[in-house]
């Protein structure tokens, strides 16, 4: 489906939001946004300055993956943030953008999102969104963290390459009708700029619990690929730090900070 650019001054329009999206930079096409708003934030980018691309031509993942990026069908954002909290609580800031995402996936469709850890958004068990989240650390601080969210929203199944389309979703595809762009836009900087202040305010508490209540594999017994060994075991949940609680084999209760998790059985 043929789409016009997004239309920046109409996301603007009533933009509820205290600090995410004062500053947008817009771009038809782009390396990627994650280094730019890296490029942006070591020029002194203020906190919740937003760059969002129509199309990028080195999309990433985590782990040096590609994010398929194709023109005018999704949306392709990051936001710098610059976090008054310590270094310990990045992971944290993965989290809190999962759940933000999810509750804008949610508003827009009558099926609930769930998140797979740590930065997956999932509807009907396929990925929709992913997050991936960049930080610079000085001492023990947070010096900013790079924010970047990838969202399906009127991609089609068709115009996915083969190597994702089993795995993956977008709204137009769950609801039936594509999703006005600019409306879920403006809607998710919103929810980020929420999350984001009540996780610096209140702490991880409320975050980690909305995270727990999506949390796809919770009970189950899951497969996590790590740097150096494989992890089999049950989820739990996450901690107050936001790692992975795995009860291993023997009982045992493990945490696990970065690595892929898959269904076991
Ligand atoms: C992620 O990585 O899910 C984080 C994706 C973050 C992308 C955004 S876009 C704006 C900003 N700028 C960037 O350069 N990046 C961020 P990971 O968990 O590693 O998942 C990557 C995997 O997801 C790939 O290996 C594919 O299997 C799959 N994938 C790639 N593109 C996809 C797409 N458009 N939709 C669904 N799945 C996709």
């Amino acid at each position: 489906m043929a789409q016009g650019p997004l239309d920046i001054p109409r996301v603007r329009q009533g933009l509820a939001s205290r600090r995410l999206g004062r500053k947008i930079h817009y771009f038809p096409l782009i390396d990627s946004t994650n280094s730019c708003a890296r490029r942006l934030a070591e020029d002194g980018a203020a906190d919740g300055d937003v760059v969002i691309a129509e199309s990028q031509s080195h999309g990433r993942g985590r782990l040096g993956r590609a994010w398929i990026s194709p023109p005018s069908l999704n949306l392709y954002l990051s936001a710098v943030l610059r976090p008054a909290l310590p270094a310990s609580a990045a992971p944290q800031l993965t989290l809190m953008a999962a759940v933000a995402l999810a509750d804008t996936v949610a508003l827009f469709c009558d099926t609930e999102p769930s998140i797979k850890w740590p930065n997956d958004v999932l509807l009907e068990g396929k990925k929709i969104a992913g997050v991936l989240a960049e930080s610079s650390c000085a001492a023990e601080r947070i010096e900013f963290v790079i924010l970047g969210i990838g969202v399906n929203l009127n991609y089609p199944a068709e115009l996915m390459p083969e190597a994702i389309r089993d795995r993956a979703t977008s709204l137009m595809i769950v609801r039936g009708q594509p999703v006005e762009r600019e409306a879920f836009l403006r809607r998710l900087i919103q929810d980020l700029d929420r999350c984001y202040g009540e996780l610096e305010e209140k702490g991880f508490g409320a975050i980690a619990q909305r995270w727990d209540a999506r949390f796809n594999l919770k009970g189950k017994k899951i497969r996590v690929a790590m740097e150096d060994e494989t992890l089999v075991g049950t989820a739990v949940g996450i901690d107050p730090e936001g790692a992975l609680v795995v009860l291993d084999s023997g009982g045992a209760s493990r945490r696990v900070f970065a690595g892929d998790v898959t269904p076991a059985e």
